[in-house]
């Protein structure tokens, strides 16, 4: 990808390895437990099976036009990188979706069974709190504002509770506001998270803080819209994709509206540290996966 420099996607990357090798490892040595390494087996062939790290490409790319030091938004980044994986495999699981391929490979409980691929989406729930916990200490309202942005966008009011009205809608009456809402909750919630805890670590002023956030929710909303163009099959209407309700085109109009607005919001920035973030918010007009 042109827009964000390879380095910080290979230092993502191995600063991930790094983390999952060394500290479940550890404790490895020590216990000899093969139910243990069946699980970090399970984490890893999830966490690292080609996903297109969309969520840290976002941070990333905020955080260089804020002239952030990378290795501090690596940790954060990380997490809700963990977070988004652990709601992958439990999504794929029979008792939610029931899917058997992911990423064009087998989902995690086909590989590993039920009972590992639920634990390995417990740990990495889990482990994301220890990473903002383990590097943020050092600054403890930063790493307090991080663990309150990234449990309420993961939790109840977040992600989880948004799987759960998805759960309970009735599928054949769902309106267009009840599928946007569960829409935000979703999987906008996560994607805006990332914006709200790179604010936070730049400890921004309230009103660039509050430009952020707004960047961050019109982005999550960009991203589910390009979703459901993407899933959208005329011969097949699924009431809960949003191009059912409007029609193809109708969607793809109010993508670039909603891309547009969520350039505007970054104007308050240096103007030449522009061009790599309104980059992203075409990729994500544009992907195809
Ligand atoms: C607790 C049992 C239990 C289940 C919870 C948390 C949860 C299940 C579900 C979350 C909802 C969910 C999976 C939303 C989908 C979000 C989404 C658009 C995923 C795809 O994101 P991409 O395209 O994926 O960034 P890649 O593969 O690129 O990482």
């Amino acid at each position: 990808m042109i827009f964000l420099p390879q380095t910080h996607l290979d230092n993502f990357e191995s600063f991930l390895k790094k983390h999952f090798l060394h500290i479940p490892l550890s404790q490895l040595e020590k216990n000899q437990n093969l139910g243990q390494e069946k699980l970090l087996e399970s984490i890893k062939y999830s966490l690292f099976s080609g996903g297109k790290r969309f969520r840290p490409m976002v941070g990333y790319l905020l955080g260089d036009a804020l002239n952030l030091e990378i290795q501090n938004l690596t940790p954060w980044l990380a997490a809700v990188e963990c977070i988004h994986t652990y709601s992958l495999i439990h999504d794929d699981l029979p008792s939610m979706d029931n899917d058997s391929v992911r990423r064009g490979k087998p989902t995690n409980h086909m590989v590993f069974g039920e009972a590992t691929a639920l634990l390995a989406g417990d740990a990495l729930l889990t482990e994301a709190f220890t990473l903002v916990s383990q590097y943020y200490s050092i600054n403890p309202s930063v790493g307090l504002s991080l663990v309150t942005i990234l449990s309420s966008a993961s939790g109840f009011q977040g992600m989880v509770g948004g799987q759960a009205l998805d759960l309970a809608v009735d599928t054949q009456h769902v309106s267009e506001s009840s599928l946007n809402e569960i829409h935000q909750l979703k999987t906008g919630a996560l994607i805006q998270s990332v914006a709200k805890g790179v604010a936070a670590i730049a400890q921004l002023p309230t009103n660039q803080n509050l430009k952020l956030e707004q960047f961050g929710s019109l982005l999550g909303r960009a991203f589910q819209i390009k979703d459901d163009l993407l899933d959208f099959n005329i011969q097949n209407k699924d009431p809960k994709n949003l191009a059912s309700h409007l029609g193809f085109q109708e969607t793809t109009k109010v993508l670039n509206a909603i891309s547009l607005e969520a350039q505007e919001t970054l104007l308050f920035m240096e103007t030449n540290r522009l061009e790599p973030l309104n980059a992203l918010i075409r990729y994500n007009q544009e992907r195809e996966l």
